[in-house]
C-alpha cells in the first residue's frame, strides 16, 4: 500500500483515508475516496503501473469535456501538412492541409479557392503533391506569439505557406524560383514584418544551369525575406527581397529579438564547398563537407539590408530583388563568426542577447554574445576573409562560453527560469542547462534519436516552461509493430519542476505516423481566437469575405451564361437545392455552393461521384467548382458528412446526357 500512500499527495485528501491516514478537514462527507483509493491501488497492481506511471497519467489526463492548456502545431513532414495537438493530453485535434491536397477538408479537390492556393506552390509549372515540411513558426508581436498566423516551409520544393488561425486554413503558398532547396525556414522577425526562408543546397540563383564543376563561381545560396502584410494576411512578393550568400550549405536560421532585433543569424555547413562526385573520384559529400573544424555563422544586418533594398541597390533575379554578395560585403551587412563542427540548430535566447549553437559532431553548446558580435561588425574587426571577401570574426572574441552538454547537440528551447533545453541526437537525450551561468543541470533520456524539441512558447521573449516535447526520429520498441516503417515518437516531458527533486519527467509517448515531423511550436491555448462558424453565410475561407457567388436561400437556380452552366446551390440539413442537375456532355459547369447552416459544427460535405470533386462545407462556407462534364452518365451527388438523421437522404443526381 506504500504506493497509494505517496500517490495520495497527487490524488488529494480523499485518498489519504484509503491509506488509513487522517482524512483532514477537506475530506468530503461519506468519504467516497476510500473506495477510490483502494481502486487506484488495485488498478496499478493489475496493470503493472509504477507510481511514476500514475503521476505521468495524472499530469496528462484531460477528462472528457475539459480542454488542453496548450496547442502544439507540428510539422507533418513528408505529408506536407500541419498536425494540431492538444497539450498535455497529446490528443490530435486537426490536420491542416498545407502543401498537399487534403481530402477531408476538400483542400485541392476541385474548389477553385483552395486550388488557387495550392497552385501558388507549383514549381516550374508542376503540381507538387508532397512536401518536406520542417519548421512551422507562429506570427509574433514584439517577440511573443500572437496567435494570428502560422507559417511553414517545404524544404524539397522551396515554398513557404501562410495558415490563418481564425479558421486553421492555408491561405497562401509562395514558391520563389530564386532557390532550388531550402532549410532555414520559416522564422519570423519579432513583429512578423518578414518571414525568413534560407536556401540549403547551393544552386545557380534563379533556376538557371551551370555544371557542378563551376560550383565555387556559379552556385550560390540566398536568404529570402518574404514581406508579410498582417492586415492582408498575405506575403507580398513584390515587397520581398533576398541576400545572395556564398555556396556553403546554409542551415537553420533565427531572427534576432529585443537587443538583437534587426539582425538574422544562420548556420552553415560545408564551408569546404564539397559537392560530392563519388564516381568522379571525389570523397562523398559527408566526408568532403566535414574536413574543417569550423564552419561559419552568418550574421545579417537585415534592417541595413532593407535600407539598401529601398535605396535600389539590388539586382533582380527571377523576379526577386537581390542584394549581391559584393554589395553585402561592401556595405558590411553580412559577416561571419566560426562555429564548431557541423553546426545545426541556432537559437536566440529570450533576451535576444545571445545565440546558442549546437554542433552535430561536437559535445558543446556554444553561446555567442550578440553585443560582442555587433561591436566587431560595426568596427569591421575581422580576423580574415572568406574567398568571397566576407569578414570572419575571431571565434574567441564572439562567444560567452561553451557548455559541455553531450554528444551531438542539435536544437535549443528555453523556459521561464533561465534554463535551456537542448536535444542531444547521438546520446538521444534532452540536456537541461542554464544559459546564463553556462552550467549543465541534468539530462533525460528520450526514445530514440531526438531531433527537434519544443517547449511552451520556448523560442519567444517570454517562454512558459511547463511542457516540452521531444521529437524522436526512431520509435523502435515503443509501439505495436506496424511493419518496417515505424511511426516517429513525440515524447511529452514535464519541465515544470514538479517532478521528484524538480527533475524533468517523461509523461507520454505519442506516435506520429505520417512523415518525419521535424519541428513544432507550442502556444498557450487562449491566444488562439478561432471562428466557430463562417458568418454571414457565403464566406470564402481563403479571402474570409462573402464570395461573389454566394447563394441566398430561396434563390437557388441553374443558369446558362456565356457557354457555362452555372448551378447556384445551397446546403442545409438535410438537402441540397437544386438536387437534380442536368447538363450535356462537354458542358462547362460552374457549381456555386453555399452552406446555409449557422449551427456550431453542422458540417456537410459535397461530392459528385466519380468526378473526383470533394468539399467540406463548414457552417456558412461557400465553395465554387469549375469543371467540364466530360463523362456522360448518371452520377449521384451526396453529402459526405453524417450530418443528421437524414444524412443518407441528403443526395441528388448529376445527369450528363451523352452527345
Ligand atoms: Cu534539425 Cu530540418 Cu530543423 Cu529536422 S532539422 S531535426
Ligand atoms: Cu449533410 Cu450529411
Amino acid at each position: 500500500m506504500r504506493h497509494s500512500c505517496s500517490l495520495a499527495a497527487l490524488l488529494g485528501a480523499a485518498l489519504l483515508a484509503a491509506c488509513g491516514g487522517p482524512a483532514g478537514p477537506t475530506a468530503p462527507a461519506g468519504n467516497p475516496g476510500a473506495s477510490g483509493g483502494a481502486g487506484v491501488a488495485s488498478l496499478m497492481k493489475a496493470r503493472g503501473l509504477s507510481e511514476a506511471d500514475v503521476t505521468a497519467a495524472l499530469k496528462t489526463y484531460v477528462p472528457s469535456g475539459k480542454k488542453d492548456e496548450y496547442y502544439t502545431f507540428a510539422s507533418g513532414g513528408h505529408g506536407g501538412n500541419l498536425i494540431v495537438i492538444g497539450v498535455p493530453s497529446m490528443r490530435i485535434l486537426k490536420y491542416i492541409g498545407v502543401f498537399t491536397p487534403e481530402p477531408w477538408q476538400g483542400y485541392g479537390y476541385g474548389d477553385t479557392s483552395s486550388q488557387e492556393v495550392l497552385d501558388g506552390g507549383k514549381r516550374n509549372g508542376k503540381d507538387m503533391t508532397w512536401g518536406d515540411m520542417h519548421h512551422p513558426a507562429f506570427s509574433e508581436t514584439n517577440g511573443s506569439y500572437d496567435g494570428q498566423f502560422i507559417f511553414a516551409n517545404d524544404k524539397a520544393n522551396p515554398r513557404v505557406a501562410v495558415v490563418d488561425l481564425k479558421d486553421f486554413v492555408t491561405t497562401q503558398i509562395v514558391a520563389s524560383p530564386l532557390i532550388q532547396s531550402e532549410h532555414g525556414a520559416t522564422f519570423v522577425t519579432p513583429n512578423t514584418d518578414y518571414v525568413i526562408e534560407t536556401s540549403q543546397y547551393p544552386a545557380p540563383l534563379g533556376d538557371t544551369y551551370a555544371d557542378v564543376t563551376e560550383f565555387n563561381d556559379k552556385y550560390r545560396g540566398a536568404m529570402i525575406f518574404h514581406k508579410f502584410d498582417r492586415s492582408k494576411g498575405r506575403i507580398i512578393p513584390e515587397e520581398s527581397w533576398a541576400i545572395e550568400l556564398p555556396p556553403y550549405m546554409q542551415d537553420l536560421a533565427d531572427a534576432g529579438k529585443l537587443v538583437s532585433d534587426g539582425y538574422a543569424f544562420c548556420n552553415s555547413i560545408n564551408t569546404e564547398r564539397a559537392w560530392g562526385g563519388i564516381l568522379e573520384g571525389n570523397p562523398p559529400l559527408e566526408s568532403g563537407s566535414t574536413k574543417n573544424d569550423m564552419d561559419y555563422m552568418h550574421i545579417i544586418n537585415w534592417k541595413a539590408a532593407e535600407a539598401l533594398v529601398k535605396a535600389g541597390k539590388t539586382t533582380t533575379i527571377a523576379g526577386m530583388k537581390v542584394i549581391s554578395l559584393k554589395t553585402a560585403v561592401d556595405e558590411n551587412i553580412l559577416a561571419f563568426t566560426p562555429e564548431p563542427k557541423s553546426p545545426h540548430g541556432l537559437d536566440v535566447t529570450p533576451d535576444g542577447a545571445a545565440m546558442v549553437v549546437g554542433g552535430k559532431l561536437d559535445t558543446h553548446a556554444t553561446v555567442y554574445d550578440f553585443a560582442k558580435i555587433k561591436a566587431l561588425m560595426d568596427a569591421k574587426t575581422y580576423e580574415s576573409r572568406d574567398p568571397y571577401g566576407i569578414g570572419i570574426m575571431k571565434f574567441e572574441d564572439t562567444i560567452r562560453g561553451q557548455v559541455e552538454i553531450g554528444l551531438g547537440p542539435l536544437h535549443t528551447q528555453f523556459d521561464d527560469k533561465g534554463n535551456a533545453y537542448t536535444s542531444i541526437f547521438i546520446e538521444t537525450k534532452v540536456a537541461k542547462w542554464n544559459w546564463k551561468e553556462l552550467k549543465m543541470i541534468e539530462k533525460i533520456s528520450t526514445n530514440y534519436n531526438i531531433g527537434h524539441l519544443v517547449a511552451a512558447e520556448g523560442d519567444t521573449v517570454d517562454p512558459d516552461g511547463k511542457y516540452l516535447i521531444a521529437m524522436n526520429k526512431w520509435a523502435l520498441d515503443r509501439f505495436l509493430p506496424v511493419g518496417p516503417l515505424l511511426p516517429q515518437n513525440f515524447q511529452l516531458i514535464d519541465i515544470g519542476g514538479e517532478g521528484a527533486g524538480g527533475k524533468m519527467q517523461l509523461l507520454y509517448d505519442m506516435p506520429l505516423p505520417l512523415g518525419e515531423p521535424h519541428n513544432a511550436q507550442m502556444i498557450k491555448a487562449d491566444k488562439i481566437k478561432a471562428f466557430e462558424v463562417y458568418s454571414p453565410v457565403g464566406i470564402d475561407p481563403i479571402t474570409k469575405k462573402p464570395d461573389p457567388f454566394t447563394v441566398e436561400g430561396g434563390k437557388e437556380r441553374i443558369e446558362k451564361k456565356d457557354g457555362v452552366t452555372h448551378v447556384y446551390m445551397t446546403a442545409i440539413r438535410s438537402h441540397f437545392t437544386p438536387d437534380i442537375v442536368k447538363v450535356k456532355q462537354g458542358d462547362k459547369v460552374a457549381l456555386h455552393l453555399t452552406s446555409l447552416e449557422q449551427a456550431h459544427d453542422a458540417t456537410h460535405g459535397f461530392t459528385i461521384d466519380s468526378y473526383n470533386l470533394h468539399a467540406s462545407l463548414e457552417p456558412g462556407k461557400h465553395v465554387n467548382f469549375e469543371f467540364v462534364a466530360d463523362k456522360p452518365g448518371v452520377f449521384p451527388l451526396y453529402c459526405t458528412e453524417f450530418c443528421s438523421a437524414l444524412h443518407l437522404e441528403m443526395a441528388g443526381y448529376f445527369l450528363v446526357e451523352p452527345k
